[in-house]
């Protein structure tokens, strides 16, 4: 049903039933007419029996551009279509429809009033646009301009109409207004490969999701995909009903909404946040020192730092000392060797090297033979000498050498003994019997012990025989007596000398 110029009393009603074949000729200004009819035929030529292609309304304010035969020639420019109206049923009014007496415009609005924005473009079918004279009937006119707007944004669009008459030079301006819609939403499907499973902690992401959306008019579905829906202000993304952030997840599970707003329509679906794992080890900072020594073989890893990295990207700062370590020291090997570091089940290398300990001294742990008889050699049989190294620990040396010796005199001599930078020295006693007086036991060393024998020999309580008994003598007087253990015993605790000499030195 077209919209026409109301007009009061008569409706302007035209059908067309045929496209007629138009004269060229009859495009010059007519007369006007009203038409007085209640309704009259417009035929495809002028007669009766012509092909009816329109009804005209009584009211109807006609040009007449050419009569014959009876008939007026009336052509409607709005949409260039003419035909023939018997002139009985038209009544001429010339004076009243002057340009002169137009004293506004009215629009009928077009069929379509609601467009798809940035695919369709203005249709003014339907549109009717009438000069209202001053007697208050309407004429329908087409040497108006248009003023469009851009259908390229949603919402309310005005039109507007604009008529200059060319005899009065006044011009007329209304409008109405269109709306401009986006392509009307059935439905929407989640698709793609979104991620469901997360981790607790972790922000979700919706990268590779896609919603395909199905539309009201029966169009082709279109897909949308997460890089095109993230910045489209038609669609809104929740989760658990808030808007979507970097907010970490919780254990549990999740629903992710996206909303399209034209109309409003939903699409869910689920995400799982699983409990956080430990995932890998990496080493923040290596221990102070990445060596350790073949002897100990025992690798330190102290000021290892170590940060645990959870399945959700959640880190954990570890010492070193809180870690098991694997490390086989029967399997070290010169140079580098792996040592195993397990945290929370989850493991990483620590890659240190195995070199041998450094000579940083050496010490006489038995100096072996400390009496000598005069003029004797040197007897290393029970001296160990022993290398300290930097590893802490100690080992006995065997190719040190005898520097300083000396057994020409009797007397309390020094013996020094040197490998390689180093040396150390220790005291030996030379005499002429080749032991120390008071040394009853004759083990080269003054103790109670020997106090404690001298004395026993003195009651009776003991025999001592050769040497022995020589030695028990200390101060050399021929008896062993009483006195000899103490001085022993004085010696012992270092209140004596250790070395006297006998009578004959
Ligand atoms: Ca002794
Ligand atoms: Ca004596």
């Amino acid at each position: 049903m077209k919209k026409t110029c109301k007009r009061i009393g008569a409706i302007l009603m035209i059908i067309f039933l045929l496209l007629p074949i138009m004269p060229t000729a009859f495009a010059a200004e007519g007369e006007t007419y009203v038409v007085t009819a209640e309704r009259t035929p417009m035929r495809a030529d002028a007669a009766d029996d012509a092909t009816v292609i329109g009804e005209v309304y009584k009211g109807t304010v006609v040009q007449v551009t050419q009569t014959r035969l009876g008939y007026g020639y009336v052509y409607r420019k709005s949409v260039s279509v003419g035909g023939w109206i018997k002139l009985a049923d038209l009544k001429k009014t010339d004076a009243d429809y002057a340009e002169d007496n137009i004293v506004g415009i009215e629009i009928s609005l077009p069929d379509k009033l609601t467009y798809i924005v940035g695919e369709e473009s203005f249709d003014k079918t339907g549109m009717v646009v009438c000069a209202v004279y001053a007697n208050n009937d309407r004429i329908e006119i087409t040497g108006y301009t248009l003023y469009l707007p851009v259908f390229d944004s949603v919402g309310a669009k005005t039109v507007t109409v604009h008529y200059k008459s060319f005899t009065s030079g006044r011009s007329f301006t209304s409008s109405f207004t269109v709306s401009v819609e986006k392509v009307p939403v059935k439905q929407l499907y989640a698709e793609g490969n979104a991620q469901t499973q997360f981790v607790e902690g972790q922000s979700i992401s919706l990268a590779g999701l896609a919603v395909r959306v199905q539309y009201l008019d029966g169009r082709t579905d279109r897909i949308f995909t997460w890089d095109e829906m993230q910045n489209n202000p038609d669609f809104t993304f929740t989760v658990d009903g808030k808007p979507l952030d970097d907010t970490a997840l919780s254990l549990g599970e999740h629903t992710v909404t996206v909303g399209y707003l034209y109309p409003e329509h939903t699409v869910s679906y689920t995400v799982t946040a699983v409990e956080k794992q430990p995932a890998q080890l990496q080493i923040l900072q290596p221990p102070y020192n990445n060596t350790f020594y073949s002897d100990t073989r025992k690798p330190n890893l102290n000021g290892l730092v170590l940060s645990l990295i959870y399945t959700n990207g959640d880190t954990e700062t570890v010492a070193g000392s809180a870690c098991e370590t694997v490390f086989d020291p029967d399997a070290a090997v010169p140079g580098e060797n792996e040592i195993v570091v397990r945290y929370k089940g989850v493991e990483t290398i620590i890659i240190m090297e195995m070199i041998e300990p450094t000579l940083v001294g050496i010490e006489l742990a038995d100096p072996g033979r400390t009496v000598y008889m005069q003029g004797a050699i040197f007897d290393g049989t029970n001296t160990v000498v022993n290398g300290i190294y930097n590893s802490g620990t100690k080992a006995e040396l065997t190719n040190w050498e005898v520097y300083s010796f000396d057994t020409a005199t009797c007397g309390e001599k020094t013996v020094e003994l040197r490998y390689g930078e180093y040396s150390i020295t220790y005291t030996i006693y030379v005499t002429m019997t080749g032991y120390l007086n008071g040394d009853a036991d004759l083990d080269g060393k003054i103790t109670a012990a020997d106090a404690r024998l001298i004395l026993r020999n003195s009651v009776g309580l003991e025999t001592l025989v050769g040497n022995a008994l020589f030695a028990a003598d200390r101060d050399g007087d021929g008896d062993i007596d009483a006195g000899d253990a103490r001085l022993t015993l004085r010696a012992s605790v270092g209140l004596e000398p250790v070395f006297v000499p006998n009578n004959n030195e």
